[in-house]
This record gives C-alpha cells, sequence and structure tokens, in this order.
C-alpha cells in the first residue's frame, strides 16, 4: 500500500520536475510535493496509522523518498539556473561602440593650477617643500623675523590674533622660522600655505595663499637671488620675461627689494595689465638679515641666505589678467568653466 503511493509520487514528483519550465514553476511543483500540505507530508502524517511492527521499516521508506526527492529537485534548480544563466547572457549584448551619455568634467581651480606650476618650477630647481601651523605664536610671525614691537603689521587691524600670543599667520615666513631653528644650512626650501589677514577688497582677501622661499648657504648673495628668480620668471611667464630689482625695505632683509616682472600682455609697451608702465610688481625679496639668522641660531658669521615671497592670488590674476580677486573664489561656474 505504502510502497505503491511512493511509487506514483516518485513517477508524479519526476514528470513535475521535467515539466518544470523555469525555477519559479519548479519551486511551485516542490512545495505540492515537500511542503507543509505537500503529498509526500501528508503520507508521513499516515504513518500514525501504520501497525508497530511496520513501523521502522514504513519510516525507513518515508525518509529515503524524502532524501531522493530532495535531492532531484536540488538538482533540477541547479540545472534550471545554470540554463536561465546562459539564456540571459546570451541575450545581453553591449555595444561598446555606442557613445556614452555628455560628462561634465572637473578641473583644477586656477588658483591650484598656479600654485602647483610654482611649486614645480622650484622643486625643478632643488627646493623642498615644507609648511607648518597656520596658527603660530607671534614669535614666529613676527619677533624672530626682526620685526620690531610697535610695527604696524602686528596690530589688530592687520592681524587676527586668537590671543596676546598667538595669531593666524600672516605669512608663510612664520614656517621657515620653525625650519632654521630646527634645520643646519645648507637650506633650499619653499614655504607654499594659506596666510590671514583683516582686508577684503577687489585685490585682497582675509584668507590668501603665498609661496615663500629661503636659501641658506655658505657665500649666498643677492646675484643668486636674482638668477633664481629670473629662470622662475621665464618658466612661470615666458622665455622672454625679464626682470627688474627696485629697493625697498622689509625687517627680515637687507637689502629689500621689490621684483618686477616685464608686462608678458603687451611685452614691456605699456598696457591695461601694466597699467602702461611695461612692469608688473610680483614679489618682494632680500638678502636675509644677519639679525634674523642669529635669532633662529644660525652662525651669520658663516652663513648668508637669500629670501623671497609672493601671492598666490596675485600671480594667478596676472597670469590670467583677472582685474578682482573676488571672481577667484566666488566658484561662480561662468568663471571656473573658462579654465578647463
Ligand atoms: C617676502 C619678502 C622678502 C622672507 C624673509 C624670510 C626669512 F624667513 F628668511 F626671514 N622669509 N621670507 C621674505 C623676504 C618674504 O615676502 C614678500
Amino acid at each position: 500500500m505504502l510502497e505503491k503511493e511512493i511509487s506514483s509520487i516518485r513517477r508524479e514528483c519526476a514528470a513535475a520536475i521535467s515539466e518544470a519550465a523555469n525555477s519559479q514553476k519548479l519551486g511551485e511543483a516542490k512545495v505540492r510535493f515537500l511542503g507543509k500540505s505537500g503529498a509526500l507530508t501528508l503520507l508521513l502524517r499516515e504513518l500514525k496509522n501504520v501497525p508497530p511492527a511496520e513501523k521502522p521499516a514504513a519510516g525507513k521508506l518515508l525518509n529515503d523518498i524524502r532524501a531522493e526527492l530532495e535531492a532531484a529537485f536540488a538538482m533540477a534548480e541547479e540545472n534550471l539556473a545554470k540554463k536561465e544563466r546562459e539564456l540571459r547572457i546570451a541575450k545581453e549584448t553591449l555595444d561598446v561602440t555606442l557613445s556614452k551619455p555628455y560628462t561634465e568634467y572637473g578641473a583644477l581651480h586656477p588658483l591650484s593650477v598656479v600654485k602647483n606650476d610654482i611649486i614645480n618650477i622650484f622643486t625643478g630647481m632643488g627646493f623642498e617643500i615644507k609648511d607648518g601651523p597656520e596658527i603660530d605664536y607671534e614669535y614666529y610671525n613676527f619677533t624672530a623675523l626682526n620685526i620690531p614691537a610697535d610695527h604696524p603689521s602686528r596690530d589688530s587691524a592687520d592681524t587676527f590674533y586668537i590671543n596676546d600670543k598667538i595669531l593666524l599667520r600672516t605669512q608663510t615666513s612664520a614656517v621657515q622660522v620653525h625650519v632654521m631653528e630646527t634645520q643646519k644650512p645648507p637650506i633650499r626650501i619653499i614655504c607654499p600655505g594659506k596666510v590671514y589677514r583683516p582686508d577684503d577688497d577687489a585685490t585682497h582677501s582675509p584668507m590668501f595663499q603665498q609661496v615663500e622661499g629661503l636659501v641658506i648657504d655658505e657665500h649666498v648673495t643677492l646675484s643668486d637671488l636674482t638668477g633664481i628668480l629670473l629662470e622662475f620668471a621665464k618658466k612661470f611667464f615666458s622665455q622672454e620675461t625679464k626682470i627688474r630689482l627696485r629697493p625697498s625695505f622689509f625687517p627680515f632683509t637687507e637689502p629689500s627689494v621689490e621684483v618686477d616682472l616685464s608686462c608678458a600682455m603687451c611685452g614691456g609697451k605699456g598696457c591695461r595689465l601694466c597699467k602702461g608702465t611695461g612692469w608688473i610688481e610680483l614679489l618682494g625679496a632680500g638678502v636675509v638679515n644677519p639679525a634674523v639668522l642669529e635669532c633662529s641660531g644660525i652662525d651669520s658669521k658663516k652663513y648668508s641666505g637669500f629670501a623671497f615671497g609672493m601671492g598666490v592670488e596675485r600671480a594667478t590674476m596676472i597670469r590670467y589678467g583677472i582685474p578682482d580677486m573676488r571672481l577667484l573664489f566666488d566658484n561662480d561656474i561662468r568663471i571656473l568653466r573658462q579654465f578647463r
């Protein structure tokens, strides 16, 4: 009796499996035979009506057929899944010759381009990049640079103070003091970075970027400075660029100079960019004041140095003829697109 039912379930199940055209149909068939109220489950419930003597054999028979059916379903599931996967792959096509959807490319901000250019020119001449804290002691920003206690640049109208002794650096030369304190000459470094001053108009921003350079070794002179800056000017603007040094004053250099570049836009004839003079001021520089060297423990009888500083925003405005610094910080997409 039991054997007959089992063999008919086995037959029906085999038929159902071979008829199942897809995974879903197969799943439904599995429920019909092995589910909570499936044919085999119902048969298992009949076990309680079997005479005790026949129970062990009947139980084994039912367990065997259950295992057999489960295995049959598992194999069929695997076969169907494989067939369906192959079918899907065969149907899928990828036309690699189709043009892709329009992509808007990003680009470096002009300030980053210019800063990188400046850095690359100087590292190409053997300068090392150094950075330091944007919040620093007034000692590093002023005192160690020979800037007197009553100097106007120390006023709270020209410097952001955190407290009496701590401020937002106004120049990256503060970093150079840290280097001079801890490193023996020869020193050949540039210090790119953000600096802060309470100015805000078409040519000043409360945050701007500087690149300052410092070379200290034996027998370093103003001629070395001139040569390095001429080379920089040619690489940054064009091979035709000339430089001009005018006397100036900084507490940290002696002598001090302002460095002008011949106007690349008009070739020196005079135009809007150079305001008719043929020259554009880009840098401050000079021979490092011996007092600055001594203050950081460098023997000024043995060593001398030169230093220079320039604003990245100003260099960017000059290179691209940008009339207002705020255009570089507004991030108006119509401006930025022009630098892609
Ligand atoms: C400038 C102009 C002139 C300068 C001086 C030093 C140091 F640390 F050696 F004293 N660093 N940078 C310097 C000199 C910076 O920027 C307009």
